[in-house]
């Protein structure tokens, strides 16, 4: 059991947030954060502590409990409980299972609940950063209705000015875009006054440093890892942990993604998620253009600039990926 001094939901706003507060319920149960998983138990927070609770078996066979899930749980002595029910979900954030044999049959594999924002992670060296990752969670950010947010981190490491190319081309596409160092602090403020009072969850690549941040914005001491030969961070955060911000709210760190695969977008879908394509309302001759090949495609018709072209290239690219992540079809 952990206690902090201040209650984490302080200076929560439920109808900011859309999710609930914490509150007592019937019986002597109560309502909580699912702030840690493992097989059988879970940690859950509720007043500005953190319980140890065993998962009721009726839970575990139906809902497998993620990070950020609310769920009702009956405290015992000791910083003990028992999750009896879940609550249900304002939001899902979910990947395409990493493993490709169980990819199309898997429902996705859930990494976190009850978010608003999603914040993208990713370093601008060691390890290098990769725009494909970048775009995957923009597109998963609006399919799953969650505000993205750009952390570059290590930008202490950029000797070729590479992060504001980065920032302007983000920021031109709309997305919010901070850059991070854990060598100066104050290079963490605009990013912790975007987190305060909501509910949001790390994401990026193994080794760019979230757990790093995680710690320093939540005054934590969840252990990180350290940069291996080859300039890659080695895998340390085995499992997501959520963590109570200290001006209200949470912050969800998640286990590095080697990969983070698009999960249930159809390929008729995508261009409305994708960004910078000419937005939602371009009338293609056929209502489920794929922007390809098909006649009269607007999205084709308004490529004038090298930004356009450069946006529609990774578009294909995205568009091909999520034609071969589609369920196999059954016969
Ligand atoms: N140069 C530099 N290194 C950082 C920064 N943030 C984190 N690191 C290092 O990157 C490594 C991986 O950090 P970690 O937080 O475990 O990454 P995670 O896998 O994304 O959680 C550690 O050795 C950190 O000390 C930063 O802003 N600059
Ligand atoms: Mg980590
Ligand atoms: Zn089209």
């Amino acid at each position: 059991m952990a206690k902090f001094g201040k209650s984490p939901t302080g200076s929560f706003n439920p109808k900011k947030n859309k999710t609930l507060p914490d509150s007592p319920t019937a019986a002597g149960s109560l309502e909580g954060w699912v702030s840690g998983v493992f097989s059988h138990k879970c940690l859950v927070w509720h007043g500005g502590t953190e319980y140890l609770c065993l998962i009721k078996g009726q839970v575990v066979r139906e809902e497998r409990l993620v990070a950020g899930d609310r769920v009702v749980f009956m405290p015992e002595p000791g910083g003990k409980g028992a999750v009896q029910a879940r609550l249900p979900r304002t939001t899902l954030l979910t990947r395409a299972h990493p493993d490709p044999h169980r990819r199309g049959q898997e429902q996705g594999q859930p990494l976190a609940a009850n978010v608003e924002l999603l914040v993208i992670a990713a370093a601008i060296q060691q390890p290098p950063f990769h725009q494909g990752l970048v775009e995957r969670l923009l597109v998963a950010a609006a399919k799953t209705g969650l505000e993205p947010l750009l952390a570059v981190t290590k930008v202490d490491l950029d000797t070729t000015g590479a992060f504001p190319q980065w920032a302007a081309y983000y920021q031109h596409l709309g997305v919010k875009v901070v850059g991070l160092s854990h060598q100066h602090p104050a290079s963490l403020i605009a990013l912790r006054d975007s987190l305060a009072g909501r509910v949001a969850v790390l994401v990026g690549h193994s080794g760019v440093g979230k757990t790093t941040l995680t710690n320093q914005l939540c005054g934590a001491a969840l252990a990180t890892g350290t940069v291996g030969e080859q300039g890659q961070g080695r895998h340390t955060t085995t499992a997501a942990r959520l963590l109570p911000l200290p001006d209200g709210g949470f912050l969800v760190d998640s286990p590095g993604v080697r990969a983070f695969g698009l999960h249930d977008v159809a390929p008729q879908d995508l261009a409305r998620y994708f960004r910078g394509l000419g937005g939602s309302d371009l009338a293609c001759g056929f209502r489920d253009c794929l922007h390809r090949q098909e006649p009269r495609c607007a999205v084709r018709a308004s490529l004038s600039s090298p930004e356009s072209a450069d946006r529609y290239a990774r578009y294909l690219s995205l568009l091909k990926e999520v034609e071969e992540n589609q369920p196999a079809e059954a016969w």
